[in-house]
């Protein structure tokens, strides 16, 4: 198999910035036709703000829902996002549809603007008749083809890696797309993180590595994850951007996704993001995070709930 060629110094101009096109408007966000960037500008057009926040509403009503529904017995198992919506909306808008998606778990946000009917993802949830991976996946563990969603896998890590080989076939076969791959603070801690971002830099694929550091990788604190100040920075010893970001700001979220992607397909290579989050919620239905967090620290973050940030625009 012919090896993928190192491209050298970055290269400009290869491609112009593609915000959202019409395609990528997602059936679910039901964004109005104008709500796409004109060419040069980063921010989140004002007409696609109401959009946006319904998805984030649309996101959190299902959490509430699939919760009481595995409490029920209803559905198996469920891993919620509360509390990291405008990170996933605003990073999912600022794609477009041809883009590849590559999740870790916990990405219902990131779904529902690509437009993945709600009905699919009950279907697989439940695993009855209507599931489309047929019963072979985990619940919660979804994929879907026709809106470049890759199926999660639970291993920690391994979409890294895959993100970034994807990315360099596409620009072998002249496709101006790019990859991104979702994973969580904890997950900077994988073979795979390091391994995929190694060569990211070498090969300045055009990877969006978007971290929602939600402080928690379970029961383990952001704090004995690393010793780094940020997990941003990692990114230098890679040779590539790594960018800080307020992940409960809908528009910070979405212009700095917009300028990575932009550089992405201008041979500027790829960018580490840190959103930076909360789970208001526990890991994933198996667990109980009373045990191991303060009712302070969520009160805390509580006060910068992105829904209500979106709403009142704070
Ligand atoms: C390679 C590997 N190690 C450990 C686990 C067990 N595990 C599942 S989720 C998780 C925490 C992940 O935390 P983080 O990456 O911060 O993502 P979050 O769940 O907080 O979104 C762990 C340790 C796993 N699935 N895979
Ligand atoms: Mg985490």
């Amino acid at each position: 198999m012919a090896r993928p060629e190192a491209v050298g110094p970055p290269r400009k101009g290869l491609c112009e910035i593609v915000a959202p096109s019409a395609e990528s408007v997602m059936a679910n966000a039901a964004l109005p036709p104008d709500a796409r960037a004109s060419p040069g500008e980063l921010d989140l057009p004002s007409s696609a703000w109401v959009a946006a926040y319904r998805t984030m509403v649309l996101a959190r009503a299902m959490d509430e829902r699939c919760l009481s529904l595995q409490r029920q017995g209803r559905i198996g198992f469920y891993v919620p996002l509360e509390g990291q919506e405008a990170a996933q909306v605003g990073c999912a808008l600022a794609l477009d549809a041809k883009d590849w998606v590559f999740p870790a778990y916990r990405e219902l946000g990131v779904a529902l603007v690509r437009g993945v009917p709600i009905q699919e993802l009950l279907d697989q949830f439940i695993g009855n008749s209507g599931d489309r991976l047929k019963g072979r996946q985990m619940p919660n563990h979804y994929g879907y083809r026709a809106q470049n969603f890759v199926v999660a896998s639970s291993p920690l890590g391994t979409q890294i890696p895959q993100a970034v080989g994807a990315a360099l076939a596409a620009r072998r076969r002249g496709d101006p797309i790019v990859t991104v791959a979702f994973f969580g603070d904890g997950s900077t801690s994988t073979n795979d993180f390091h391994a995929g971002l190694n060569f990211a830099g070498v090969f300045r694929s055009p990877t969006i590595f978007f971290c929602q550091n939600n402080q928690w990788a379970i029961s383990m604190p952001r704090s004995r994850q690393t010793m780094s100040p940020t997990l941003a920075e990692k990114a230098e010893a890679y040779g590539f951007r790594g960018v800080v970001v307020d992940g409960t700001d809908l528009g910070q979220v979405y212009r700095e996704v917009a300028q990575a992607r932009a550089r992405a397909l201008a041979g500027e290579g790829p960018t580490l993001l840190e959103a930076q989050v909360y789970r208001f919620g526990p890991h994933s239905t198996s667990d109980d995070p009373k045990r191991y967090r303060s009712d302070p620290e969520v009160a805390e973050w509580r006060r910068r709930d992105p829904l209500l940030r979106t709403k009142d625009g704070s």
